[in-house]
């Protein structure tokens, strides 16, 4: 049997603000003592993940002067060096502070929206530094409570307005980024603009420079919104969109859970990793989620742990189901031919048209072709239950 035990190969990541989480939520306080970053990341480090990522305040405290700046850098790179971990995200807090209360990119206050722009390319700055090469973008406050208070058309559009900023910033700098924009439909505010994947991979194609911009789906955030995670993750991927990946569980139609990966959703999980699997997925197996808020700093790192395993299990499923011979006979069997007709249909022509009007079809005989998706999926059932 495999030990799925976790490689740097593997490329896994974690967020600082995963693995630091201290279990506040709404109704209750901290269960967990404050993670120190640089402690953090020679954790993960020592567990054999790839890379971290960080908010500009996970690292460095929000009013940091240059002094104390310079030596978590100075430290980070070093952690970095020792623990063979790479800085694979950056990204900005544009929640926590209550200057964002009513969000920041689409803010009503120029100055607010200002202080945004700032405060993400002084980070980007430093991601360069660090060496990352994603940005990602998460507008947790870009929404309303209060409809009367601000219309999608001109939240999108001052939206649009800090995209082509930064991306223009970025050029500028040299920066080799892309960008990832990141869909959750509600939490923290009552509605969230670009709610979902669709959403984003719309309003990408309205920027300057959609070429730099892509989706970070996040497996919580599609169920948040009663959505398959699998579909979304597919459609980002098939627009050449999925530039990051945001990987946990979550029961459908909630509060973003952020539980462990594999927790929940197994079968739609494995979907997601096979997607990426097959596909040779460039960019790392990133986790965010959040270990749950009755664990001590020892669950923390089971969580870590855990995360990884359940993925390389998944993958192993993954060779499974690609190997077996039921399972491609069926897939085999399901997916007709007809070079003719598939060849007439390629492409539009006035004469192939013609040819398509006139062709004759017996829908019933179609109709007739079996397609045994009970066994494919009880077939399916059984691999991930351990029994096939
Ligand atoms: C926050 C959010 C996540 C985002 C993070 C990046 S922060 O925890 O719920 O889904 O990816 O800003
Ligand atoms: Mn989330
Ligand atoms: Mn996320």
């Amino acid at each position: 049997m495999a030990s799925f035990k976790p490689k740097k190969e593997h490329r896994f990541s974690f967020g600082l603000w995963c693995t630091a989480n201290r279990g506040r939520d709404p109704f209750g306080e901290e269960t967990r003592s404050r993670l120190d970053p640089l402690t953090n990341i020679k954790e993960l480090g020592k567990r054999n993940v790839y890379g971290f990522n960080f908010h500009d305040d996970d690292l460095i405290p929000f009013g940091a002067n240059l002094q104390l700046r310079n030596k978590i850098i100075k430290g980070t790179k070093q952690i970095m060096r020792d623990y063979n971990i790479v800085c694979s995200m950056a990204t900005t807090n544009l929640f926590y502070h209550r200057v964002f209360k009513d969000g920041a990119f689409t803010s009503h206050d120029p100055r607010v929206r200002a202080f945004a722009l700032q405060k993400v390319m002084k980070n980007m700055d430093l991601g360069a530094e660090l060496g990352a090469k994603t940005y990602v973008f998460w507008g947790g406050r870009e929404g309303t409570e209060v409809d009367a208070s601000k219309t999608p058309g001109e939240a999108i559009k001052r939206y649009r307005e800090c995209m082509n900023y930064l991306c223009s910033y970025a050029r500028h700098q040299g920066y080799n980024y892309r960008f990832a924009i990141e869909p959750k439909p509600n939490e923290p505010r009552g509605d969230i603009f670009l709610a979902t994947t669709g959403h984003v991979l719309a309003f990408i194609e309205t920027l300057d420079y959609p070429e730099m911009v892509g989706v970070n789906p996040e497996i919580e955030h599609s169920r948040m919104a009663g959505l398959n995670t699998y579909h979304d993750f597919g459609q980002a991927m098939e627009a050449g969109k999925l530039y990051h990946v945001d990987l946990g569980a979550q029961k459908p139609n909630r509060f973003d859970q952020d539980l462990r990966f594999g927790s929940e959703d197994i079968k739609e999980t494995f979907f997601v990793v096979k997607l990426l699997e097959d596909n040779n997925w460039a960019g790392t197996r990133n986790f965010d989620e959040h270990p749950y808020r009755n664990e001590d700093e020892k669950g923390v790192w089971d969580f870590v742990e855990g995360s990884m395993k359940t993925y390389l299990i998944l993958w192993d499923k993954v060779r499974q189901f690609n190997a077996d011979k039921k399972i491609q006979q069926i897939l085999k069997d399901i997916h007709g031919t007809d070079p003719a007709l598939e060849h007439l249909m390629g492409r539009y022509t006035p004469e192939g048209a013609s040819k398509l009007r006139a062709q004759s079809f017996d829908p019933m005989a179609l109709s007739k072709k079996r397609l045994p998706y009970e066994e494919l999926d009880q077939r399916l059932q059984e691999l991930l239950m351990g029994v096939a």
